[in-house]
């Protein structure tokens, strides 16, 4: 069994700053927040730089030349540069605000890939996507002519790398897209060394950062990737925002995404030039509050430290792999805990997973059931549908007990 005690966070500590884990959902049950992958909670610290922003400083941004419209101006900026601090970006005109990880992927797709991508050419992905790293390529493939090939997964829910190279040796690859973190298996990939080889290649890479840029430190400097996205909602920050980190002299050349206001230069009836980046594309008027949200949720994982996030999430998933296991007829996917970040899915015999996320959440466990938007990857492991525990850093190893027993009173009503 995993010693439980090394963890490097006060959880007692933590919890504290997150006031919706401080509830009963049902009578006399606790909430056991286990659903982090799909979005986070958020801490006090956060909330209050929101309703502090509205209360005594909103006004749009770039625009007035009044107090408030500079204090918007400055707070909306400010998040900008402790975002680009947080992944190490070169430069804050690299990290264009988006609504979430779908629409950056979705702004790489309809501008760069709009215009560099033919026939002729090939996008690889991979197996593991997230819908949203799939759909908007196949949207674009049908419109622009290219292919689409995915790097295929091992049983063991890892990526196949000989695969992976092959389709680099063999195909004219422009544009590589891998999810860092499954959101479905937890499978932490190798980045670092699929960019190196997508670069030799002479392929872009883009890296789908929404389940690693919550968990773990993440350099976009150091990996060397060309586009990264990911969403505010999953790292203790408000819904409506997310990021995509793209390399300056690309997005300076790529076109822009939405038209209208903010994003223009000089506007004439005949046409119109472009702002300067990160404006080009960023039209009309943005989510403000969210990004100063945003902003206050990097200082606080700052604060805590990704290393011991990281470390906190390894203890946890340990744990909740090796208590899961003791349970009869419950089937695991994905890798060893060495090799994922905290996600724990699972299967129970026959039982469907909504019948099973709905008898845990009348114990007060909120676990995910479904297909998790990674439709191909279940397809992969012949199933319809799965049930998912995943971590944060306010979750403690009584919440995986609390998971574990909720699940046998579920085999037990059930009669199993
Ligand atoms: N990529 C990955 C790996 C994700 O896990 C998600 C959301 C997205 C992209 C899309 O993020 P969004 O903020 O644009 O929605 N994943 C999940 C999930 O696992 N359950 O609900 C949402």
């Amino acid at each position: 069994m995993t010693d439980v005690k090394t963890s490097p966070l006060n959880i007692d500590a933590i919890r504290t700053d997150f006031p919706i884990l401080n509830q009963e959902v049902h009578p006399g049950k606790r909430v056991v927040f286990l659903d982090s992958a799909a979005s986070s909670q958020k801490p006090r610290q956060v909330i209050d730089a929101m309703s502090d922003y509205y209360e005594t400083s909103h006004a749009n941004v770039h625009r007035g030349i009044h107090v408030l419209s500079e204090r918007a101006t400055n707070g909306y900026e400010g998040a900008r540069v402790k975002v680009k601090e947080f992944i190490n970006a070169a430069s804050s005109r690299e990290i264009i605000y988006t609504r979430n990880t779908t629409e950056s992927i979705n702004l790489v797709s309809y501008t760069w890939g709009r215009t560099n991508l033919g026939p002729g050419d090939v996008v690889v992905l991979t197996e593991m996507e997230h819908h949203s790293n799939i759909v908007p390529w196949q949207m674009l493939a049908a419109e622009r002519g290219f292919t689409i090939r995915y790097v295929p997964v091992t049983d063991s829910g890892e990526l196949d790398l000989d695969a992976y190279a092959a389709l680099l040796r063999d195909e004219p690859v422009k544009l590589v897209g891998v999810v860092h973190v499954s959101n479905m298996l937890g499978t932490v990939n190798p980045v670092e060394d699929m960019i190196a080889q997508a670069h030799t290649a002479g392929a872009l890479f883009l890296l789908d950062g929404a389940q690693s840029v919550p968990h773990l430190a993440v350099d976009v400097q150091a990996l060397d990737v060309d586009f990264m996205a990911f969403s505010a909602h999953k790292m203790a920050g408000p819904t409506g925002i997310g990021v995509l980190y793209g390399k300056r002299a690309l997005l300076e050349a790529m076109p822009p995404f939405l038209g209208g206001g903010d994003m223009i230069k000089r506007v004439t009836l005949e046409g119109s030039t472009w702002n300067t980046l990160p404006h080009k594309f960023e039209a009309g008027t943005p989510s403000i509050a969210e990004a100063i949200g945003l902003g206050a949720a990097v200082d606080y994982l700052r604060g805590v430290g990704m290393d011991n996030v990281l470390a906190h999430e390894r203890i946890l998933v340990h744990y909740a792999l090796d208590r899961l296991a003791e349970v009869p007829g419950l089937t695991l996917y994905g890798p060893d805990a060495d090799r994922r970040n905290g996600v724990a899915t699972f299967t129970l015999k026959d039982m469907h997973a909504h019948d099973l996320a709905q008898l845990l959440d009348a114990e007060g466990v909120a676990i995910r059931a479904g297909h998790h938007c990674a439709m191909p990857l279940h397809q992969r492991f012949g199933i319809a549908a799965s049930a998912r525990a995943s971590f944060y850093l306010y979750n403690s190893t009584q919440d995986v007990d609390a998971l574990v027993n909720a699940i046998e009173v579920a085999r037990k009503r059930l009669g199993m």
